[in-house]
Order: C-alpha cells, then structure tokens, then sequence
C-alpha cells in the first residue's frame, strides 16, 4: 500500500489513498460512488463537485460540546500551539492527499495559534501559511477558500465588523486584512464571510440600521482591500438565522440577496449556502440554493446536513440523497459552481477513531457523487425538464406570452379572463415529480 504522507511522521498508519471500489464493496474505506475521474456529461465527477475537506471540523474540534471537552485524542497534539500548529498541518495534507480532496479551507485561527499581541497573530498566520504553501505545492492540493474567525474571542461578544465599539470594528479588520493576505499568499480561489456574532439579542440595546450600514461599509473595504492586493476571485456570505447570535443579520438567501444589492456588494460578493444553516432558518436546503441561483448569487456551498429533531446546528456529515439530488439539480441548472463543496461537517463526538474522518468524508463524498449522477440523468435522460416547462406553456404564446414581456395591463388581464371564463383546474403533479426522482435514484 503506498502511503503518501509528507510530514516528518505518518498520522494515519494503516490507511492509504483511498480507492474507489463501486457498489459491491463492502470496505468502509473505499468510495461506492465517487469515481473523481468518470465523465458525467461534460466534466469529470472531481470537475464537478469540487470537494473541499474544512480545517476547523476535522483537525482542531475534537468533539467538545457545551456539556463537556472533546473526546477525540488528535495525535498530532504536540504540546506548545506552534508546535501542534506545524504537526497538524502535515497531518491535515496527509488526510487531503488520502481522501483525495481537490481543495481545503480555513480560518485564520485554524491553521495558526491565535494571539492578542497583533504582531504575534501576524507573525504566527505567516509562519503556518509559509508552511501551508510548501505542502500546497508538494500535494496539488488548493486552497478554497479562506476566512477570518470573528466569533470566538470573547472581544466579539457583540459583534464583529457590526459591534457597537468602534475600536472592535477596527480589532475585526486586523484579522480579515490578515486572513486575506494568507488567501492571496495561498492561492485561495474565494474568500468567506460568516458573520457568527453579527447580528443582536435584544432590540432594547440596539440600532440594527446602523449595525447593517456598518457591516455593508465594513465588507466594501474588505473588498477594496483585497482587490488591491490582487485577489480575483468572490467574496462569499455565508448566511445563517440564529446561533450564537439570537438574530443574525445574514438570515438566509433572500435576507443577503437584498442586502448585497441594496449596497451595491452583488458584483463581488455571492453566496455560501450551508444545508444546516438553511434548514435551522426554516427552508429546505434545496430552497437557499435556488433562491441564490435564482439572483445569480449562488457561488459556494458547505456540504452537511442537520437532524430533524434538533434545533441547533449539528453540522453532520450528509448522507441523505433527496437533499443531495435536490442540490445537484440546482448546481447543475447554473451550470457549477465557482467555489465547491466544502464539507463543513464533523464526525460525531462519539466517532473518536481517526478512521472515522474518513469514514466520514467517504460518506459524503459518495452521497454527493449518486446526487450528481442522479441529477444529470433527471435532467438529461428523463423528461422531467419538459413536464416543468410545459407547467408554463400558457405563458409562451398569446396573451400569455404578452403578459411576461410586459405588454399587458391589469385592465387587459380582466378583459381576457372575462372572455375566457372560469379556468380549466389543472393538476400540479406533484407526486409524478416525485415518483420520477425515486425512480432514477433506485436505478
Ligand atoms: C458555522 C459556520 C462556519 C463557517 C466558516 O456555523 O458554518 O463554520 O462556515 O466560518
Ligand atoms: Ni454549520
Ligand atoms: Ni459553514
């Protein structure tokens, strides 16, 4: 077995580059589905889907939740922060370079130990992105996205770049201008904002017009300053209802559709849609994704699920192909994506073996693969796309088709329904949709 590992030791013994071996294996360590190199119409399923595997989940949360600390022993724990700093590195580009992830992502205080001393935080991000990009460069392996952690210093408590203290605004930008430099150094391809302490508890204490005008002039220098430093690619919101905040300010897709362009942000920034995020503001994930389509703004997604018993964000690896069909069907009618899929997911406090991390992208990866193949062939094979347009075909003829170009009147709209009389009922089918899609994905 070759065990591509880069660091001065291996942290996964026993696991190589993880083989693709189809549906009749039964080695948990083998992909089903997920065959990177097979064309699925014109691209191959890695083109595709884009995977990104996330630093904070799978190399620094070892399961701590607020009832007690994590369970999972890290081998590469290594005493001082630097020092676990530089050995989890090597371990996260072993794990990259084993699953066979295209891409990962971070935070600033992911991949380097955070300090209070400004000049320390700086020297320690540049330290490890030094670090980052000699494995970059001996793995292939490439950097998503980055970000900035504006959320777990208690200095953020009442926001970030939307604190009512103006010199917390300004502590934030110490970190975005940071984390930005790290993505540029890096090769980053996007940038993500989620706003975990933007937004308030109680409206007593609060201006929220002010906050939001603060955080709309906060994003445009954050894009004024990376464009100046030569980062190309998009500026993400990642949207979420609640958790920590009470009410966050970047709700759902609607909620930061309206905000970006109502500030003039939609040309550089779009939208990372997390499936759990989604679900926890009330929607399906399906929902977030089109209506972000829908506004050109769907660039990016975190790859997870919720549970339908919980109210709280519990990040789970995605297993369920409904949701990833679903979001495949939406990815491909844009034509892809971007950014890609990053699995902002954890193995469960309980999994404590590091097979488990595996185990555990395996699981998703495979899940979005079948999504993949089943979406393409709904699309391409059946005739599911026909049966929607032809939901609409009294709009693309006569009156109908006046009334969507805009040549009709309300007073016209009356006058033909006047001639036409009481409208024929007509069936919404929703179950022959759903009975196609079970077909294919049984197939
Ligand atoms: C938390 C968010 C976070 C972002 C990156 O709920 O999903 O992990 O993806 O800051
Ligand atoms: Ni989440
Ligand atoms: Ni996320």
């Amino acid at each position: 077995m070759s065990t591509p590992f880069i660091g001065k030791r291996e942290y996964f013994p026993g696991i190589g580059r993880i083989p693709f071996e189809g549906q009749q294996s039964d080695n948990p360590l083998a992909f089903k589905v997920y065959d990177a190199n097979r064309r699925i119409g014109n691209k191959t399923m890695a083109e595709h889907l884009r995977f990104a595997a996330c630093y904070w989940h799978t190399f620094t949360n070892a399961g701590h939740d607020p009832f007690g600390p994590g369970t999972r022993r890290f081998p590469w724990e290594a005493g001082s922060p630097m020092a676990t700093a530089e050995a989890r590195v090597d371990a996260a580009f072993e794990f990259f370079t084993k699953i066979g992830v295209p891409y990962y992502c971070f935070h600033d205080v992911d991949l380097a130990p955070d300090a209070e001393d400004i000049a320390q935080y700086e020297k320690n991000l540049r330290h490890m992105v030094a670090l980052a990009k000699e494995r970059q460069q001996a793995t292939g392996v490439k950097l998503l996205w980055g970000t900035a952690n504006l959320f777990s210093h208690p200095r953020y408590m009442n926001g970030a770049a939307t604190n009512p203290d103006f010199n917390v605004v300004a502590r934030a930008a110490v970190q975005v201008k940071a984390a930005l430099d790290a993505t540029v150094a890096l090769g980053g391809e996007h940038y993500v904002f989620w706003g975990g302490r933007e937004g308030y508890a109680s409206l007593v204490n609060t201006d929220m017009k002010r906050e939001l005008d603060h955080f709309a002039r906060f994003l445009a220098m954050a894009r004024d300053y990376g464009r100046s430093i030569g980062f190309k690619g998009c500026f993400f919101i990642e949207p979420k209802p609640m958790e920590p905040m009470k009410h966050q300010y970047d709700f759902d897709s609607a909620t930061v559709a309206g905000f970006l362009q109502r500030h003039g942000l939609d040309k550089d920034f779009k939208l990372n849609i997390e499936a759990n995020h989604a679900t926890l503001s009330g929607h399906t994930f399906e929902h977030d994704l089109q209506v972000a389509s829908d506004h050109g703004l769907l660039g990016s997604i975190d790859a997870n699920r919720g549970n339908p018993q919980n109210g709280w964000d519990t990040d789970q690896f995605p297993t369920d192909l409904y949701d990833t069909v679903g979001a495949m069907l939406v990815v491909l009618r844009q034509g892809g994506l971007a950014g890609g899929l990053n699995f902002d997911a954890k193995a469960r406090r309980e999994s404590t073996d590091m097979e488990d991390l595996f185990i555990a992208h395996i699981g998703g990866m495979d899940a979005f693969a079948r999504g993949l193949e089943v979406a393409h062939a709904l699309l391409t094979a059946s005739p599911w796309e026909k049966w929607r347009q032809e939901r609409y075909a009294s709009f693309d003829q006569g009156a109908g088709r006046d009334f969507a170009a805009g040549r009709l009147a309300l007073a016209d709209l009356a006058a033909i329904a006047a001639k036409s009389g009481e409208p024929a009922q007509v069936s919404g089918q929703q179950e022959r949709y759903e009975n196609l899609l079970n077909q294919y994905l049984m197939r």
